[in-house]
């Protein structure tokens, strides 16, 4: 039988365990790369694990979410990252030089090896054929000190693209239709790979559009083969020597097949407050819009740029729409200046922000009250851009262009004929400008390095081992697919406390109910129930660390999403979902429960106590028998120290 790429590439890395469905697999990991958001809480973690050097190949870290520097906070955390990075062997990615995903797929990643990142959106890379899975901070932490990293063997999906995009229609509009397909939980513990005669069609950088935004279905990570394209993309980077083929063989088998004929699709947007919320644009055709942001790690690639320039160029931003653009890096600046583009943006009434996160992480550039918000990112969750009443859009650069120009949602295929514009085509030049100034490498005298803490950079919190049996009162009860932004918001006014958890704890539901860090603490903490896919989105481990801290012992679900899942394991916050999903109709706020943790054993059911209502629900954890070790130690670098002190090690 033939391999799949996700097979082939996997086959090489296996550390631990055997590609067999549902098994447990260890995994070499050759990269990593950390982000200033998750990387100061990732850097405090290595430093726990108490290694001299990263083991990886190359370990990033990069400077791009938290850039608005309104106080000594990000640039404290930003010193810190950089002081880290230099005496523990990571390559340090200065602010200003963009976006994580986009700079590493323009410099880093390549074909055939695995990257780390604790970011969700590290399945980015998976365009230039890469294993590319985002993660924790610990689990980041562990990888660069040489740890394996471990997962459930994925499902493999085929997405089998035929034919070729028509004019105005383009990467994102795949995406979206894969998410229309298969929903915001449809991608869980799978991989979506790519292929068929309709992949050769898309440049790297659509390609990773696709990757990129396959996290939004909840996959481990997508991927695409590596073939001519990625060459061609190599070569632009001066890279060539990293290149190696790879492809699925005729006879691989996969355990389903999705078939996209790309000449079907047509423009498409994900309406709030979800990304799989997703209609043609010609329906909402006429919407009146208030913001269109051009940018984030999904479409501000160069291709992006001159798709939205070749509409922009010599026309006027409607008045009504408060437009901007933030690029994916310098070389995306560099070349889009080069070629105009830029100026044609900037001519045209776009605001020109910096090359970071910025509006797709509510960093700035917040809609209006109401306002209905146009961006060309990947996650339109309540609240994530800055608060809860705007209302964003998730859009193509072709349609947020029509828009942008129109004051009202557009489709681009209508513009461009009412204009006569001619269908844009990408191209890419023989080589791109490589400027990697602004990567600071490696200290060659690791020990000169002294570490700079800023005030607001508060130790790992102490975390105490889990007592036999778990009582308390259900603090929250919330609905389906309740993302990380729901739990541990962002923004402006929240990321500068990312290094320090006493503080951000006071934010945990922020948007759901604010009183509930004070009632947790008043409690003495307790359970959290949640319905399906809970936990979805960003791999922020500060979702389950703060409400850690507030005394969260236990969430139960119906389900849960695969990064906060091993992120609650992490911090040892007892994961469990219902036998019956009934149980969780009847549970309600403020009912007191207990179970034990002392018996728990992998897979076997076992019984929850509802004290307030005087019933019984059978229970499981959906966690290995080493997860729950780890779960009653207190979290793993507990778990880890007690190994060490055993092992005498
Ligand atoms: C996001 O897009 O939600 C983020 C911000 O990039 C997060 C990481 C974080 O919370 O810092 C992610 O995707 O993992
Ligand atoms: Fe940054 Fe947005 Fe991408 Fe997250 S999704 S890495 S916040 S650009």
């Amino acid at each position: 039988m033939g391999k799949n790429v996700t097979e082939k590439i996997l086959g090489t890395h296996v550390a631990e365990g055997e590609l067999k469905p549902g098994a447990r697999l260890g995994l070499k990991i050759d990269q990593t790369l950390i982000q200033d958001a998750t990387g100061t809480m990732a850097c405090l973690e290595f430093e726990a694990i108490g290694i001299d050097r990263v083991q990886t190949e190359v370990s990033v870290t990069y400077t791009d979410h938290n850039l608005i520097q309104a106080d000594y906070r990000n640039p404290d955390d930003h010193r810190y990252l950089q002081d880290v990075a230099a005496k523990y062997g990571m390559i340090c990615s200065l602010a200003g030089n963009g976006i994580c995903h986009q700079v590493h797929l323009e410099r880093f990643a390549r074909p055939g090896g695995t990257l780390l990142g604790s970011d969700s959106h590290t399945p980015t890379a998976g365009g230039i054929g890469m294993i590319a899975i985002g993660a924790g901070g610990l689990d980041v932490a562990l990888a660069m000190a040489g740890e394996p990293f471990t997962l459930g063997m994925p499902k493999i999906v085929r997405v089998e693209l035929s034919g070729a995009l028509l004019p105005f229609v383009s990467a994102k509009d795949v995406i979206l239709e894969v998410l229309r397909r298969i929903g915001v939980k449809g991608g869980v513990g799978k991989v979506l790979e790519y292929g068929g005669p309709g992949a050769a069609s898309l440049s790297v950088p659509e390609r990773a559009t696709i990757t990129n935004m396959g996290a939004e279905t909840g996959a481990t990570f997508s991927i695409f083969p590596s073939d001519e394209v990625t060459l061609r993309w190599l070569k632009v980077q001066g890279r060539e020597s990293q290149w190696v083929e790879i492809a699925a063989d005729a006879d691989a088998a996969y355990d389903s097949t999705i078939e996209i004929d790309l000449a079907s699709l047509e423009p498409l947007v994900a309406c709030p407050f979800q990304p799989d919320k997703v209609v043609p644009v010609r329906e909402l055709a006429g919407l009146p819009v208030d913001q269109v942001m051009f940018g984030s790690c999904t479409n501000s690639s160069l291709r992006d740029i001159l798709a939205a320039a070749h509409f922009l160029k010599g026309r006027a931003v409607h008045p009504r729409v408060d437009a901007g653009f933030s690029p994916g890096s310098r070389q995306v600046i560099l070349e889009g200046n080069d070629r105009g583009a830029i100026a044609d943006l900037v001519r045209a009434g776009v605001r020109l922000l910096e090359a970071s996160c910025g509006p797709c992480i509510g960093m700035g550039f917040a809609p209006p009250t109401e306002g209905v918000s146009l961006r060309t990112i990947n996650r339109n969750f309540l609240g994530r851009c800055g608060h809860s009443t705007g209302k964003v859009y998730l859009v193509s650069p072709e349609v947020a262009a029509a828009s942008a120009l129109a004051g009202v949602l557009k489709d681009p295929r209508d513009l461009a004929a009412e204009l006569g514009l001619e269908p844009f085509v990408f191209d890419l030049p023989e080589r791109l400008v490589v400027e990697d100034n602004r990567f600071i490498m490696p200290s060659p005298a690791p020990g000169e390095v002294e570490i700079r803490r800023g005030p607001n950079i508060a130790p790992f919190p102490e975390l105490k081992a889990l007592p036999p049996e778990l009582e308390g009162t259900v603090l929250l009860k919330v609905g389906d697919d309740i993302t990380t932004d729901h739990i541990m918001p962002a923004g402006a006014k929240v990321l500068p406390f990312r290094s320090n958890i006493p503080e951000i704890s006071k934010y945990v539901f922020e948007v759901v109910d604010p009183t509930f860090p004070d009632r947790a603490k008043a409690a003495g903490g307790g359970f959290i129930v949640g319905g399906a896919n809970y936990g979805q989105g960003s791999s922020r481990e500060h979702a389950a660390l703060a409400p850690r801290t507030l005394g969260v012992k236990a969430v139960l679900a119906k389900s849960f999403a695969r990064i906060h899942l091993a992120n609650l394991v992490n911090f040892g916050i007892l994961p469990v979902v219902f036998e019956n999903p009934a149980d969780y109709d009847a549970l309600g706020q403020g009912d007191v429960l207990s179970l034990r943790l002392d018996t728990l054993a992998g897979e076997e059911p076992f019984v929850v106590t509802n004290r307030t209502k005087g019933t019984e629900m059978s229970c499981r954890t959906p966690v290995e028998a080493e997860d729950l070790e780890i779960i009653r130690a207190g979290g793993r670098l507990n778990w880890a120290g007690t190994k060490k002190g055993q092992t005498g090690a």
